[in-house]
């Protein structure tokens, strides 16, 4: 079996999507996501230029090694960019191996190990009250898990709260707009928010909130020990994990789970927090952690420690990874939760798909390889349109992470 061509379709259902095609001289064609918000051209140009021409000719069966030939092959590696290219080729190159055995991808990496996949979603408002009116609509939905993100008297614009009552979607149209930030009020608000959560909805529903990477190591520590009483499953991103060594502050001072890693793209952004058993979930996502085989590989190394799964599934991943991400949940037992944002209807003209939510769990059918299908005709129908992440100062104008 050869590669014969590759290309990459740009589009814009709503939100931008990059999705890499590769086609075989036997007719079968395999799909990879290769979305990387607010940086999609800079992932097209890496892969167009330079990836696809070294594509052509290869057998796709052969993935450890096509895997190393864009991994270690290439002299300046890892990064957000050049890994979510690797990523693509990386689930497309699967999606191929599972429709040349017509086979579902779980299949080839484990079979099942549950039956369904636990979501958690989005609960999000103005106040603390609007949240949790907004959290009660999820848990009537069937929802079990609801991460819970709430505006703050001081704060104009925090992360994960809509400007407009519509679904959270951060990137906007145009070059990064600016928000501004205080972690004191924010230290000040988040318990407050938990306590009347966990008295509305008493122990049975699974919490959880994001930081966003905002705050300081011993602010982590303090926050995460403040919120031990209302049990998360997750505290996620409390600090900005390039430090890696960061969260040991954190751990010695609380047992609140952390989740960690949406931005990371490499088991070497995990080693430390692994082996010292400093983390409890893995965020980083196939569509930029190197795709399943790299991904594979950092969560048996997890699972050694006793580290779970919970990757990112905002909806800046397209369906092409998350019907990825529920066969990769299926197959490992070190599975925890999966992130779902359903996308918007009209991604659905463009993406077809083959899961389905229900009670609080995610559904896959046994199509073979990953099982989703792009409709270029309709995709053409929505060019690109460019959009940036904001930016984020603190209050008096110094910057800051978002
Ligand atoms: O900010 O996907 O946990 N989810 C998140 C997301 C990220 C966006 C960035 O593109 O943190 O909302
Ligand atoms: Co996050």
């Amino acid at each position: 079996m050869k590669i014969t061509d590759a290309k990459v379709i740009v589009c814009s259902p709503g939100r931008n999507f990059v999705t890499l095609k590769i086609f075989t001289d036997e007719g079968i064609y395999g799909l990879g996501d290769a979305t990387l918000n607010g940086m999609e051209k800079a992932v097209v140009s890496y892969l167009e230029n330079y990836c696809v021409p070294a594509l052509i000719g290869k057998d796709p069966r052969n993935i450890e090694d096509i895997w190393h030939f864009f991994y270690k092959g290439a002299y300046w590696k890892r990064g957000s960019v050049t890994m979510t290219a690797v990523s693509a080729i990386d689930m497309a190159l699967w999606d191929i191996k599972g429709k040349a055995l017509n086979t579902p991808l779980y299949n080839l990496i484990g079979g099942k190990s549950r039956n369904g996949i636990l979501v958690y979603c989005h609960a999000n408002g103005r106040d603390a009250e609007e949240t949790i009116e907004k959290a009660g609509q999820k848990i009537e939905q069937g929802f079990r898990a609801i991460r819970l993100q709430s505006g703050i008297p001081g704060i104009e614009h925090t992360y994960g709260v809509s400007k407009d009552n519509k679904p959270y979607e951060p990137a906007e149209k145009g070059l990064a707009q600016t928000e501004y930030w205080d972690t004191a009020r924010y230290l000040n608000f988040i318990p407050s928010l938990f306590k009347k959560a966990r008295a509305e909805f008493g122990d049975d529903i699974h919490l959880l909130h994001d930081v966003h990477h905002r705050c300081t190591p011993v602010e982590a520590a303090r926050l995460a020990r403040e919120l031990e009483p209302y049990h998360l499953f997750w505290l996620e991103d409390p600090v900005s994990g390039e430090l890696q060594e960061g969260l040991r502050l954190i751990r010695s001072h609380s047992t609140t789970p952390i989740a960690i890693g949406e931005v990371f793209n490499s088991v070497y952004d995990y080693t430390t927090l692994i082996t010292e058993q400093l983390i409890d979930y893995i965020r980083m996502p196939l569509v930029h952690g190197g795709g399943i085989t790299h991904l594979l590989k950092v969560a048996s190394m997890a699972s050694v420690y006793h580290i779970q799964t919970g990757f990112h599934g905002a909806t800046d991943l397209s369906p092409v990874n998350m019907a990825a991400a529920i066969h990769f949940n299926m197959a490992i037992n070190n599975f925890g939760i999966q992130e779902y944002m359903p996308h918007q209807e009209i991604v659905n003209e463009v993406f077809k798909t083959n899961f389905n939510f229900d009670k609080g769990f995610l559904f896959i059918d046994d199509t073979p390889g990953i099982g989703v299908d792009i409709d270029e005709k309709k995709a053409a129908k929505y060019p690109y349109q460019m959009a940036s992440l904001p930016v984020n100062r603190k209050s008096d104008g110094t910057m800051f992470y978002w």
